[in-house]
């Protein structure tokens, strides 16, 4: 999977992208992620890539030719998307689909905006990663990449088998799809706090049970959008033999 980033600060990458899951998935030749800074671009002597907002107004808005004269010389995978607090919300379909392609850009905005013909003639759309305003697209930006780059197929050390993984272990999010389960690890006794016993029963049915219980409880209680449909005749009855 290519991903070009278009960003005048490619410093804040480095690490991200070379550490845990992100650096062994470029080793592994996996994702090939590129930086490029529209300051290289730049032909003025102050290497200007912002500009007050035309018709008046506090800051600064990002100007035009740099991003278009970066991307047009790199000629970035595609689709090539903005981010922004006005785009459309990435989610985990979002993120399955830009894994399933060969890859995509990301334009990160900075300042007070960035100009609008950017999001008009130059990108394929908007991406928002939730509804609060950051300094830059930077952050935004790697929380697009991680969440593709996870779902390419090498990349998760425990290879993630898609389909004959039971339902609570596998994937989730999207309108059929349920918060995980809680999990547990040793000690069974932790500060008096003991780990379900349904665990270390041995009963893997009956674990499966509980944790797709859970699941449901869980989405229901927390996240009742995600579950916008009646539950099941056994989805009810799970939730009737674990009534906790
Ligand atoms: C992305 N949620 C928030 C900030 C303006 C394109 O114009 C702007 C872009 C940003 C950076 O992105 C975000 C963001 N998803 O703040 C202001």
């Amino acid at each position: 999977m290519r991903v070009d980033v278009f960003s005048i600060f490619p410093e804040y990458f480095g690490g991200p992208l070379g550490a845990s899951l992100l650096g062994r998935a470029r080793e592994l030749g996996l994702v090939d992620v590129r930086v490029h800074d529209p300051r290289d671009w730049t032909t003025d002597r102050h290497r200007s890539v912002d500009d007050t907002p035309f018709g008046g107004g506090a800051g600064m808005v990002m100007a035009p030719e740099p991003v278009f004269a970066a991307v047009e010389a790199v000629e970035p995978a595609r689709p090539l998307l903005l981010l922004s607090p006005a785009g459309e919300r990435f989610v985990q379909d979002r993120a399955r689909g830009l894994a399933a392609g060969p890859g995509f850009s990301l334009v990160c905005g900075r300042y007070e905006g960035v100009d609008q013909r950017v999001a008009d003639h130059l990108c394929d759309g908007e991406l928002s990663v939730g509804d609060y305003v950051l300094a830059g697209g930077e952050v935004a930006a790697l929380v697009v990449i991680e969440a593709a780059a996870r779902l390419v197929p090498g990349v998760l050390g425990n290879e993630q088998s898609s389909g004959e993984e039971s339902f609570g272990g596998t994937e989730s999010f999207g309108q059929t799809d349920l918060l995980e389960y809680p999990q547990y690890t040793r000690p069974a006794e932790f500060r008096g706090w003991a780990v379900p016993d349904v665990l270390r029963s041995g009963d893997h049915e009956r674990i499966a049970r509980w944790r797709r219980a859970q699941a449901l409880r869980r989405t229901r209680e927390r996240r009742p959008e995600l579950l916008a449909r009646d539950l099941t005749a056994d989805e009810q009855a799970l939730l009737d033999e674990f009534p906790d």
